[in-house]
């Protein structure tokens, strides 16, 4: 099939890279959520968006469950805060929660209730094939990071903020959100909209030179 955009004038392309880079630059991971309702449309359109991501084959090895349901966010965070007190009393290491230490997490995890949407993402090992068999799928981890960073710009770009968390381990979610062995949990996305008076870290990003080089 042929593939043939418009060229865009080189002038257009800096001044539509400078004006992204800044909407880019601008997103701050958000840990404390107001509980103002997102309609599901919006969640909606982002999963659309998340899943024009490339993938290994074009497997789309991804899958999303998407959750208001109040009493399933909170059977997901009791869940979730089980296993992050066992890591913050007793698995982690000290190096790892002095890194922690000036985010000021712990192992409380309001913003699995608090926001009003939590997005489980799947990463799914295989697809269903003809005759019952199955279609192994192709560098899964690479293609389900890619739509996800594809998700959190999509929801940034929509005036949402949005906390990427990772509670380990994450089975619990896959019996929770009734999916099957094939998937393994990637990562939980709350989105929602920052509580009033919210504060972020100072945080610095690395300059350009120290994350790239050119020859
Ligand atoms: N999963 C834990 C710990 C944690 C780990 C990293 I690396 C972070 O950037 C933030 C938290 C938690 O969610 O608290």
């Amino acid at each position: 099939m042929l593939y043939s955009p418009p060229r865009v004038p080189i002038e257009s392309s800096i001044e539509r890279l400078t004006q992204d880079y800044a909407i880019a630059d601008a997103r701050r991971t958000v840990r404390q959520f107001s509980t103002d309702p997102i309609p599901q449309r919006a969640i909606e359109l982002a999963l659309m968006t998340s899943g024009t991501a490339p993938s290994g084959a074009h497997r789309q090895p991804w899958y999303f469950v998407a959750i208001s349901d109040h009493d399933l966010k909170k059977r997901i965070r009791n869940e979730a805060e089980i296993e992050e007190r066992d890591f913050y009393e007793r698995r982690a290491p000290k190096e790892w929660l002095d890194a922690l230490a000036p985010l000021g997490t712990d192992f409380v995890k309001a913003h699995l209730t608090d926001a009003p949407w939590l997005i489980v993402v799947f990463r799914r090992d295989s697809e269903p094939g003809p005759d019952g068999t199955r279609l192994k799928n192709y560098y899964m981890t690479e293609s389900v990071g890619i739509a996800c960073g594809f998700l959190i710009q999509a929801l940034h770009r929509a005036g949402f903020a949005c906390l990427t968390h990772t509670p380990a381990p994450m089975t619990f979610l896959r019996e929770i959100c009734g999916r099957p062995p094939s998937e393994k949990p990637f990562l939980i996305l709350a989105v929602g909209y920052p509580v009033e008076g919210c504060t972020v870290p100072d945080l610095h990003r690395k300059p350009l030179d120290e994350i790239a080089e050119f020859r």
